[in-house]
């Protein structure tokens, strides 16, 4: 199994879970995030896969037993939980990627955020839900069920629904909205990564974005491209699906990170904060922006929806 290595471990590890979210990580170290070790974690080796920068930890997840249905608590063999715990010391913040709804993300991607928050990092995990219709209810009951004990270790959790990307419910036609969703974890789990490393500036004073990911809890998210659009004009409109949805209670979070906006676009941003403040009172709602840096500079808004346990919890 994994042992300690000479190169110096970055305080970010990104933990692919699965299939889908193995594919997920390697699409976000491909679009040029940086500042993050990877670890692709799977019950099977991937036949060939090419290598990408040569920075990528395998991680053979094995269950101990053979298990009938998927519904049971995991149970891995002692290799590789000790794989993971070797894979998760002195790291800071763990992000977990995964497809809920198969059998392997299932099982581990809970056993993995354990692990991770006992090791004491930040434990985050951002995953896709299935597609309801075209999955079945077998997968989405599954995926539900591990998106529960997924989200009892997590600090936060930020679900997908793949559902919420079809352009009408039972559409059968899922690969376009498949393509979306892949985009949509990238952006989120970037998003994610500027909050806990600090790199995402909040124009909520007083807190820090690792703060609000401690406090989180389980939350979904929205991203918006900007193309030939005011970050403004954006930002109202995306307010007005949030606000759509009766998501928000008191105690709520709502993150709206910005990236690839301009300065005198930063400013205008900031004058609406008082506005935004004023609509979302009682609640929280923190605008963010990610400065420029050397990747991806998608004109984008990002915005993840932690509603909170309201009054009564
Ligand atoms: N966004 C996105 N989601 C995917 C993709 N492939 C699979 N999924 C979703 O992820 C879920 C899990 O699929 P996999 O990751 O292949 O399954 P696994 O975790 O490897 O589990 P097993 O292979 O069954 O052991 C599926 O039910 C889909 O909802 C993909 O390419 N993109
Ligand atoms: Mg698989």
């Amino acid at each position: 199994m994994q042992h300690s290595r000479s190169r110096e471990r970055s305080p970010l590890l990104v933990l692919g879970v699965g299939g889908a979210g193995c594919r997920a990580a390697r699409a976000l170290i491909q679009s040029g995030f940086s500042g993050a070790d990877v670890a692709l974690a799977d019950t099977s080796v991937p036949a060939h896969v090419p290598p990408l920068l040569g920075s990528e930890t395998p991680i053979l997840l094995q269950r101990a037993e053979p298990d009938e249905g998927s519904r049971d608590p995991p149970v891995a063999s002692s290799g590789c939980r000790e794989a993971l715990q070797t894979t998760f010391a002195r790291r800071t913040t763990v992000l977990i990627l995964a497809g809920l709804g198969g059998r392997t993300a299932n099982q581990f991607s809970p056993l993995a955020a354990q692990l991770a928050r006992e090791g004491d990092a930040l434990t985050a995990a951002v995953v896709t839900l299935p597609f309801s219709l075209m999955e079945g209810s077998l997968r989405t009951g599954s995926a539900s069920a591990a998106l529960s004990r997924l989200a009892a270790h997590c600090h936060s959790t930020i679900v997908i629904h793949h559902d919420s990307l079809l352009p009408s419910p039972g559409h059968a036609l899922p690969h376009a909205a498949l393509a979306v969703a892949d985009d949509y974890q990238r952006v989120v789990a970037e998003a994610v990564s500027d909050l806990s490393e600090g790199r995402a500036r909040l124009l909520s004073e007083r807190v820090t974005g690792r703060e609000l990911l401690e406090n989180a809890g389980l939350g979904s998210a929205l991203v918006r491209e900007c193309i030939g659009e005011s970050f403004v004009a954006s930002v109202t409109s995306v307010l007005a699906s949030v606000a759509e949805a009766p998501l928000m209670k008191p105690g709520g979070v709502l993150i709206l990170l910005v990236r690839g906006a301009e300065t005198p676009e930063l400013d205008e941003l900031e004058r609406y904060r008082a506005l935004l403040e004023l609509r979302f009172s009682g609640e929280r709602a923190i605008l963010g922006w990610t400065p420029a840096s050397g990747r991806s500079e998608q004109r984008s808004i990002t915005a993840m929806m932690f509603p909170g346990r309201g009054p009564r919890a």
